[in-house]
Parts: C-alpha cells; sequence; structure tokens
C-alpha cells in the first residue's frame, strides 16, 4: 500500500513499550522529540478515556535517524516507553517466570481474543489480547507525525474533527475554506473533538451514560488535509488509486468499520448531477464549485482539500460483559473484562489523521522523487499543478 515508506510497530500493551522504525523517509527534514510529543499527547486526550491514560505521559525518544535535528535518510527508529510496565513485570516478563501467572480464558465478542487463540494455538488470551490493544496506535501517531511533519513543510496539513458519538450528531458545517490547522486548533479544545457546544455536552453525556452502564460508545470523524497538488496516485492500476492506499491504511486501525470519501454513501442516492463537482476558470487555474469527490477523481488527487469520514465501532471490553465461553472449560461465562476505554472516538480521530500523513507522505514521495527535503521542494517547484 505504501510505494516508497515502510513502517513497522512493535510492542504489547503491558510490555516495556513500543519500537517504530520508518524507513525510506529523505534527509534534511527538520524533526524534533517535542514536535512528536505534541502529537502524541493529542492522541491521549478526549472525554470516555480509562484508566490508562492517567498512567501515561506517552514520549517519543528518536533513536536514530536524526542527527542535531533533521533527518539523515536513514531508517528513523522511535522508542516510546510504557510507564505501566513497572506494574507488569512480572505477568509481562520476557524470560519464564517461577510462580503461576492467571490466564485470561474468556473471549470477548467483537475483540481479536478467539480468532487469535484459535490461529496461534494459545491458551491464554493475554498472549493476544496484549498486541492486538490500541495502544500500538502510539506508535503509529509517533511515526506518522514525522511524515506530518514533511506535509507541513510542503504546505499539506492535515486535521479532523468528531461528527458523532454513539446518536449523538455534530452537523455544523466546515467552510470549504477552513484550513486543517485551524479545524484542529478548535476541536482539540473540545473534550470530544467536536465543534457545536450543545453536541459536545450531548457527546459527553452519551459517553458517561454508556460508561455507567458499563458499556462503551463508537462514532464517526471527518478527516481533511489541504494543500494538495494535483496527481497524487494514479488511474493506471488498481493498487496504485489514492484512494485504495488510504483505505488500506485508514482500515488496519483497531476498531475502524467502515470509510466514507466524499459524499460517500450519500452519493449513492443521488443523481450524477448532484454528486459531481462542476469545473470552473478563476482565470489562473481551475476550480470546483463543490467537493463531494472528497479531491479523489479517478484515483488521483484533484487538487481539492480530501475530505473521509470513518466509523469506529465501541471497544469491546465491557465492564458489563457480553456472554462467551470459556476456551478451556467450555462452560458459558460472561467475558474477560479489565480496564477499557468508554469511548476512544476522539483519540481514534488522530490516529486517522496520522494515518493520512502516512499515505499522502509516500504518494508526495512516489510523485516529485528526490533524497532530501531541498530535492524534493525543488522538484515540486518545477512540476507540481495546484
Ligand atoms: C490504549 C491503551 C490501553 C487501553 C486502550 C488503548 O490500555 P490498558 O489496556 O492498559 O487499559 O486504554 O485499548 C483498548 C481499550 C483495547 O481494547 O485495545 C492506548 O494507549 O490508546
Amino acid at each position: 500500500m505504501l510505494k516508497k515508506l515502510t513502517f513497522l510497530t512493535s510492542g504489547e500493551s503491558h510490555g516495556k513499550g513500543l519500537l517504530g522504525i520508518l524507513d525510506g523517509f529523505p534527509s534534511s527534514l527538520s524533526i524534533s522529540e517535542n514536535y512528536i510529543n505534541n502529537q502524541l499527547a493529542r492522541r491521549q486526550m478526549g472525554h470516555g478515556r480509562g484508566g490508562r491514560m492517567k498512567i501515561e505521559t506517552d514520549q517519543a525518544e528518536i533513536w536514530s535517524g536524526v542527527r542535531h535535528g533533521k533527518t539523515l535518510g536513514s531508517p528513523i527508529g522511535i522508542l516510546i516507553h510504557n510507564k505501566d510496565w513497572e506494574n507488569w513485570t512480572k505477568k509481562m516478563s520476557v524470560e519464564p517466570v517461577d510462580d503461576a501467572v492467571k490466564k485470561v480464558t474468556l473471549p470477548r465478542p467483537g475483540h481479536a481474543d478467539l480468532a487469535g487463540v484459535q490461529k496461534y494455538g494459545f491458551d491464554d488470551i493475554r498472549n493476544v489480547l496484549e498486541r492486538s490493544s490500541a495502544r500500538e496506535t502510539t506508535m503509529r501517531v509517533a511515526l506518522g507525525s514525522v511524515c506530518r511533519k514533511l506535509l507541513e513543510d510542503l504546505g499539506i496539513t492535515v486535521g479532523s474533527r468528531v461528527i458523532q458519538i454513539h446518536d449523538v450528531k455534530d452537523e455544523t458545517p466546515i467552510s470549504p475554506d477552513i484550513s486543517p490547522e485551524a479545524l484542529n486548533k478548535q476541536a482539540d479544545k473540545s473534550p470530544v473533538r467536536c465543534l457545536d457546544k450543545q453536541a459536545e455536552f450531548a457527546m459527553m453525556k452519551s459517553i458517561d451514560d454508556a460508561k455507567e452502564n458499563g458499556d462503551s460508545v463508537g462514532g464517526i470523524f471527518e478527516v481533511v488535509a489541504t494543500g494538495l497538488p494535483y496527481g497524487l496516485g494514479t488511474y493506471t492500476q488498481w493498487h496504485q488509486k489514492l484512494q485504495a492506499r488510504i483505505s488500506g491504511l485508514m482500515m488496519s486501525v483497531n476498531a475502524f468499520k467502515g470509510i466514507e470519501i466524499g459524499s460517500g454513501f450519500s452519493g449513492g442516492t443521488q443523481f450524477g448531477s448532484e454528486v459531481h463537482d462542476e469545473i470552473g476558470w478563476d482565470g489562473e487555474k481551475y476550480i470546483r464549485h463543490s467537493n463531494n469527490a472528497g479531491g479523489i477523481e479517478g484515483g488521483m488527487s484533484n487538487a481539492q482539500a480530501i475530505v473521509l469520514r470513518m466509523a469506529m465501532k465501541p471497544i469491546p471490553t465491557l465492564i458489563k460483559p457480553l456472554r462467551s465461553v470459556d476456551i478451556h472449560t467450555k462452560e458459558k461465562k460472561d467475558a474477560h473484562k479489565e480496564r477499557t476505554d468508554a469511548c476512544a472516538v476522539p483519540a481514534a480521530s488522530i490516529i486517522a489523521e496520522s494515518m493520512l500523513c502516512f499515505v499522502l507522505a509516500d504518494a508526495l514521495l512516489e510523485k516529485f522523487g528526490g533524497d532530501s527535503m531541498e530535492q524534493i521542494k525543488a522538484h515540486m517547484a518545477v512540476s507540481a499543478q495546484y
């Protein structure tokens, strides 16, 4: 799905920490741990988060690939320690332990638990849940923020906002000219990352109610990117289409169950004449009279804002658990429960921004090439069309 960049993460939720490598990245981009940590802090916020976020203050340690504040073109390695590790040294010990460690045997419907133990032949669900935890997304945000910085230096910005939690919607229209920075500035002030104060209150209440009932809620958020030139991605081959690349990365995030690009599903109920974005000329460049395509036509960026929406299902760990079966005894029992988040939709919107940053940085590197930021900028100055 990525053509020029490669990234890998490793780490268990209650292990020592997370490791990440981003390879194929150009030299001479200014980047700091502080820049990455600001994005990590955004991911930690949001009403409905559980106890873990009170323990962690996620801090990225750049391990390699950066010297004197600038990328070297070599693989960028990042390390993030889990503060909670100190409470799990025995349960998550790398070395065998003498004392018995209680096994998790009650798979949670909706989690990776059951399919995971079946696949890998485990008798302890903890072997699955530690890696399938959304804790892993911390590293995606860390590595994705390096891509975000590259985009920013090329005039491309990415933002997001929450538009629905459970059945509460925030239908505040956003101006077609809104900058993603301005959108984030406003959304980041809200504990649920929405724009409307009344909706914010109702969303928070729906999270609190779910929590009180031992339940969880999901939602929908919108991600926007502006400043893009024409022609990222291509119509010439199926796997190179930009929307396929974006969807692939987005749908790899835990609990993300649906994607809609531009007017998406509602376009299926409208006439072509209502959906397609008419073309104009402002004397210097082409303009569009609408952006229902969400910035992508024929698998390519069309220099309009990329706009997409993602649906996130409710988190599967429930304090009032659903029915399950013990994987050792096959007895009917309630599913496993442990510390959890009643809602992680605001955090998910930041993770989605990061996934979009990977794809856009990758597609830019593919189209404009270059081993250093100077070369990429020079190539774009010659051939980027807006
Ligand atoms: C998360 C860390 C996890 C959870 C959450 C996301 O921490 P812990 O398991 O220690 O509570 O808060 O993950 C899940 C609820 C899940 O089911 O994966 C994080 O860092 O975002």
